[in-house]
C-alpha cells in the first residue's frame, strides 16, 4: 500500500537527539536495565503512526570497554535505539562546555561567560572543536544505520553541525533539524565567536524548524547580516540552494494528561491535595531548576504580593517543584542556595507554626503525581525569563478542564505566542507586576476563567506533539520534492 503521493505508509524516521530518552544502569560486565523516559519528544513520535521511528543519541552513561558497549548496543536495539559513545573528556567539553556553558545562555539571552575573558576564548576554541567532534560522531553512527529514502530528524543547539557533516556523507539525505530553544536576535547571535561557521551548518539542512515565527525570523536575519545571504519568504538561499526555515509550535499529547485523570491512583492523589490545602487556594510553579525559568523571581513576585496582601496570608500556598538540573555546573549549584534563602526567608517571614505560604521541592514527580498537582492548581505560574516554548504551561491547561485555572505566563516563553490569549501575560522582570497579576488570578471571576480557559484548551488539545512531529516531516518531504522539482527546471 502506498499513499497517494506514492511514499509508502511507514516512512523511515532516523530521530538524531544529544540523549536518548532511555535511562540506562549497567548491572554486569554485560548487562543493562533501561527505562524509556516518556518525554514529549517521545509521545509525539510514538503517536504518529506514519513513521517506523529509530533514535540515535547519546545514553547518559560512560562506557569506556567494548563488552560493555557491545551489550548496551544490544539492550537499546530492543527498544528502537541506537547509541553514540562519547567519552568522558568529550562529553565535558562538548556537554558542560560548549552545549550548556556557551549555546544555551547565549541562545536565552544571557550572554557569553563573562569571567576571566582570554581563559574563556581559549577554552572556547577546544571547546567548539570538543562540538564538532561530538556531532561527527554522531553523523558517524547515522550514516552506518541510514537507508536510501529515510528522513533524518536532527535535534536542538546540540546539534547545529549535524546536517554539514551528513550531506558531506550523503548530499541526496533529507534532512531537517529542529531548535527546541529560541534562536536570539541576530545581534546576541553575533557575539558568537563561531557564529558563521554554525549559520552555515545548519543551512545544509534541507528544512530548519522553530517553535516561532520571531525565531525563525531571528535565524533568517543572523543569515542574511553575518553571512550576507539572501532571505526569502520561503527562507534562506546561497548560491540557488534553498534552506526552508518555518515555524512549527510543539505541543503535548494532550490525551495522555486527560486519561490520566480519570485514573483511580489519580484521583487518591487529587484527594489527598485537596485535603491538605483545604481552604487555600493552590498556586504552581513546575520547572527545571535552570536559570531560564525564572524561579527567583517569580518567589520574589509572591513575596511582594503577600507584602501587599496580609488578607491571603493564610489562604495561598505556592508548591514549587524544582527538578535539579546540570547539578555539577557551578552556576547551577549558586542557583539552588539562591532559591533556597529566598524561599527560607519568606517562609520565615510569612509562616505560622502550623502553615508555610511556599512548599519547595527540589525533585521530579513522577507522571501521575504531577497530573493530580495541575488538576487542583488555581493558579500556575510560569515566569521563564526565556523559554522555546515551555510545555509545563501546555500540561497544566490540559488537566484543568474541570477547574478552569489561571495560567499567569511570561510573554518571554514560546507559548506566549499560542496561550496569549487565555493566559496573564507577565514580563517577569518586573516583580510589581507579576505580583498583581496573582492578585487578579486569584480573584478572577468564574466566567471570565472559563472563557479564557476554553481558549487555551482548545488550542492544547488541537496541535497536539503528534501533529507537531507529522506536519514537520511531511513539510520535509514536500521540501525536497520542491526541490528536486526546481533542479529539473
Ligand atoms: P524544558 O526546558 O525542559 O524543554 P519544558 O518545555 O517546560 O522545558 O518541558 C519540561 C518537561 O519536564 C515537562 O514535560 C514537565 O512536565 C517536565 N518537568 C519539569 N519539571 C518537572 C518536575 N519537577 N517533575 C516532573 N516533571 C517535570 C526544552 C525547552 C522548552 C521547550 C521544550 C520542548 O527549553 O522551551 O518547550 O524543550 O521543545
Amino acid at each position: 500500500y502506498e499513499r497517494k503521493d506514492g511514499r509508502p505508509t511507514k516512512q523511515r524516521l532516523l530521530v538524531v537527539a544529544n540523549r536518548l530518552p532511555v535511562s540506562a544502569v549497567r548491572r554486569g560486565e554485560d548487562s543493562w536495565s533501561l527505562e524509556i523516559s516518556a518525554g514529549g519528544l517521545v509521545s509525539a513520535l510514538l503517536g504518529v503512526k506514519e513513521f517506523e521511528a529509530k533514535w540515535i543519541g547519546w545514553a547518559g552513561v560512560n562506557v569506556p570497554d567494548e563488552i560493555g558497549q557491545r551489550a548496551l548496543t544490544k539492550a537499546l536495539a530492543e527498544k528502537r535505539c541506537i547509541p553514540v559513545f562519547l567519552d568522558e573528556e568529550i562529553v565535558h567539553q562538548y556537554y558542560n562546555g560548549y552545549c550548556n556553558n556557551i549555546l544555551w545562555p547565549l541562545f536565552h539571552y544571557l550572554g557569553l561567560p563573562q569571567e576571566d575573558r582570554l581563559a574563556t576564548t581559549r577554552s572556547f576554541q577546544s571547546q567548539f572543536d570538543a562540538y564538532k567532534k561530538a556531532n561527527q560522531m554522531f553523523a558517524d553512527v547515522v550514516n552506518q544505520h541510514y537507508e536510501e529514502g529515510d528522513v533524518v530528524w536532527c535535534h536542538d543547539y546540540h546539534l547545529m553541525f549535524l546536517p554539514k557533516c551528513l550531506k558531506e556523507y550523503n548530499s541526496t539525505m533529507k534532512v531537517g533539524w529542529f531548535l527546541h530553544t529560541p534562536f536570539p536576535s541576530s545581534e546576541i547571535h553575533r557575539t558568537l565567536p563561531s557564529r558563521s561557521e554554525l549559520l552555515r551548518s545548519v543551512l545544509a539542512a534541507d528544512l530548519v524548524g522553530f517553535h516561532t515565527y520571531d525565531y525563525a525570523r531571528h535565524f533568517v536575519s543572523a543569515c542574511t547580516r553575518i553571512l550576507g545571504l539572501e532571505g526569502t519568504p520561503e527562507g534562506v538561499e546561497d548560491q540557488g540552494k534553498l534552506t526552508r526555515v518555518a515555524a512549527f509550535p510543539i505541543g503535548i499529547d494532550s490525551d495522555r494528561f486527560i486519561r490520566a485523570l480519570e485514573l483511580p491512583k489519580v484521583q487518591d492523589h487529587i484527594r489527598e491535595l485537596k485535603e491538605r490545602f483545604a481552604g487555600r487556594k493552590v498556586m504552581l510553579g513546575v520547572d527545571r531548576l535552570d536559570m531560564i525559568k525564572g524561579i527567583p523571581q517569580k518567589i520574589l513576585a509572591f513575596e511582594k504580593f503577600l507584602e501587599e496582601n496580609p488578607s491571603w496570608h493564610d489562604k495561598v500556598v505556592l508548591l514549587q517543584i524544582a527538578v535539579p538540573t546540570r547539578t555539577d555546573v557551578p552556576e547551577y549549584q549558586k542557583l539552588t542556595s539562591q532559591v533556597h534563602e529566598i524561599v527560607g526567608r519568606i517562609n520565615g517571614r510569612f509562616g505560622t507554626l502550623t502553615a508555610v505560604p511556599i512548599h519547595h521541592l527540589d525533585r521530579s514527580l513522577d507522571f501521575h503525581a504531577l497530573c493530580a498537582l495541575y488538576a487542583v492548581t488555581d493558579v500556575a505560574l510560569v515566569t521563564s525569563l526565556r523559554d522555546g516554548m515551555n510545555l509545563v504551561s501546555y500540561e497544566f491547561v490540559a488537566c484543568q478542564d474541570s477547574k478552569k485555572g489561571v495560567l499567569i505566563l511570561s510573554e518571554f516563553a514560546g507559548a506566549a505566542q499560542s496561550l496569549g490569549a487565555g493566559a496573564i501575560l507577565v514580563n517577569p522582570w518586573n516583580i510589581t507586576e507579576v505580583a498583581s497579576s496573582i492578585g487578579y488570578a486569584l480573584n478572577m471571576p468564574a466566567d471570565e476563567r472559563e472563557k479564557r480557559h476554553r481558549h487555551n484548551f482548545m488550542h492544547v488539545t488541537t496541535h497536539t506533539a503528534q501533529d507537531w512531529a507529522e506536519t514537520f516531516v511531511s513539510e520535509l518531504n514536500d521540501t525536497i520534492v520542491e526541490a528536486q522539482l526546481r533542479m529539473r527546471q
